[in-house]
């Protein structure tokens, strides 16, 4: 099932996401629906917040061919080093790419769909990937890494395609 995916400026965006506390059917029918979302979008990741579920979970597949599916459940950062910049788009901000900076080299733990912990090392665009994922979770946007003047412009976008 397809899932509505939310818009820039939408308030619910904002919502700090909350922990996952059973990996049950109902998560694994929302995981399901996530990556059907996220593939036809189409995109390279998908959080919770963005469907409107503001739980912590999100699904990445970075691959050419939909081959990498990844689902991580309340992930977080257990490290990270180096910088790098990329230039990072969003299904909540379509139409809209800028360069942001991230760190290089991050380890990452999370609970998969079948409620097992796991670590994974990640970097490149996989990496900035899951970094701009949990951004979302906590209710955090790329577009907050820019500078004011960037985020006004785009704003002021936003509500001129809206009219
Ligand atoms: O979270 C999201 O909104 C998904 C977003 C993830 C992302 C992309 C680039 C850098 C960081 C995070 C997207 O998937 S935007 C669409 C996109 O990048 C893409 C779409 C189709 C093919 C390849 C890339
Ligand atoms: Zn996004």
């Amino acid at each position: 099932m397809l899932l509505p995916i939310l818009h820039y400026p939408d308030k619910r965006l904002r919502t700090k996401a909350s922990p996952i506390e059973v990996v049950n059917d109902e998560i694994r029918t929302l995981v399901k629906n996530m990556f059907e979302t996220m593939y036809d979008a189409p995109g390279i990741g998908l959080a919770a917040t963005q469907v409107d579920h503001h739980i912590r979970l999100i699904v990445i597949d970075t691959s050419e061919d939909k081959s990498q599916p990844l689902c991580l459940i309340n992930p977080e950062i257990i490290a990270k080093d180096g910088e790098l910049e990329w230039d990072e788009g969003c299904l909540s901000v379509p139409n809209y790419y800028e360069c942001v900076t991230r760190a290089n080299h991050i380890k990452v733990k999370a609970l998969n769909e079948h409620g097992e912990e796991f670590e994974l090392e990640a970097q490149e665009l996989l990496g900035v990937c899951i970094q701009h994922e949990i951004d979302h979770l906590d209710g955090v946007l790329f577009v907050d890494h820019l500078s004011k003047l960037k985020q006004r412009r785009l704003l002021e976008k936003t509500r001129k395609e809206k009219k």
